[in-house]
């Protein structure tokens, strides 16, 4: 849940990347982080096994812009997509405020990101969130594979309504397209809450102009907007 620091006026969101073992989740990150200017981000830390496998999570911090006074944040987390690392995703997704899902093109694939999909679902279940309005983003990497799945069959095979992003994190294609959009997913949800929460609250004394509304509980901040439906 977005947490907010008033005495250092920041303001944190935190996105996690999901899906199937070595659909590339990290290469996005390496991406991002190779990419940003030093000043508006923190050092990658990965923690992965001899084989570059992603053991616990990686975790890249981005300043983004201003927002009504507050330097933003971002959080991003990958988890492993290995089954046995159930309770390490459960950890990582706590908290989270959007998600990327990244899906592998590679027709092999197939079954593992399914089999990913319905343990972030599960994840998210057991940590009491509705996955129907989690804010999230889909994307089909490895576009550059050229056995890769027809983007409809994906659509088809993981239940996707929306539009996703077909990326090449090896590249970089559309890696920043990704994170984009689940950002801006993130602040449309962050603001709708708190407009909707200073409606149905009296004026308070001790808040200035220039201050922003004090954070939504975490009962409030629950996103609405539709994104993990089935
Ligand atoms: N062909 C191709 N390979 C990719 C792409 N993105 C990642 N990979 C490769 O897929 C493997 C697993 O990537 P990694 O980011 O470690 O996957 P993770 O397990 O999801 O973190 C690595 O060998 C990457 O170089 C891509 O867009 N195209
Ligand atoms: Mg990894």
């Amino acid at each position: 849940m977005a947490v907010y620091n008033h005495d250092s006026r920041e303001v944190q969101f935190k996105i996690v990347y999901c899906g199937a073992p070595l659909s590339g989740k990290t290469t996005n990150l390496i991406h991002i982080h190779e990419r940003l200017a030093p000043g508006t981000r923190g050092d990658l830390v990965s923690i992965a096994t001899a084989r570059e496998r992603t053991l616990f999570f990686d975790y890249l911090p981005v300043h983004a812009t201003e927002i009504a006074g507050y330097r933003t944040r971002f959080q991003l987390y990958t988890v492993p997509g290995q089954k046995v690392y159930d309770e390490t995703r459960q950890i990582v997704l706590r908290g989270a405020d959007g998600i990327v899902f990244v899906a592998d093109s590679d027709p092999e694939r197939a079954g593992e990101n399914l089999e990913a999909l319905e343990a972030t679902r599960d994840a998210l279940r057991l940590l009491g969130r509705t996955t129907d309005r989690l804010p999230a983003v889909f994307q089909y990497n490895k576009r550059d594979l050229p056995r890769a799945m027809r983007p409809e069959e994906m659509d088809e095979a993981l239940g996707v309504a929306r539009p996703s992003f077909l990326a090449c994190a090896k590249s970089g294609y559309n890696v920043f397209a990704t994170l984009d959009a689940v950002s801006q997913e993130v602040l449309r949800h962050f603001h709708t809450r708190r407009l909707q929460r200073d409606a149905t609250l009296p004026p308070r004394a001790t808040e200035t102009g220039s201050r922003p509304a004090s954070p939504p509980t975490a009962a409030e901040s629950e996103p609405n907007t539709p994104a993990l439906a089935r």
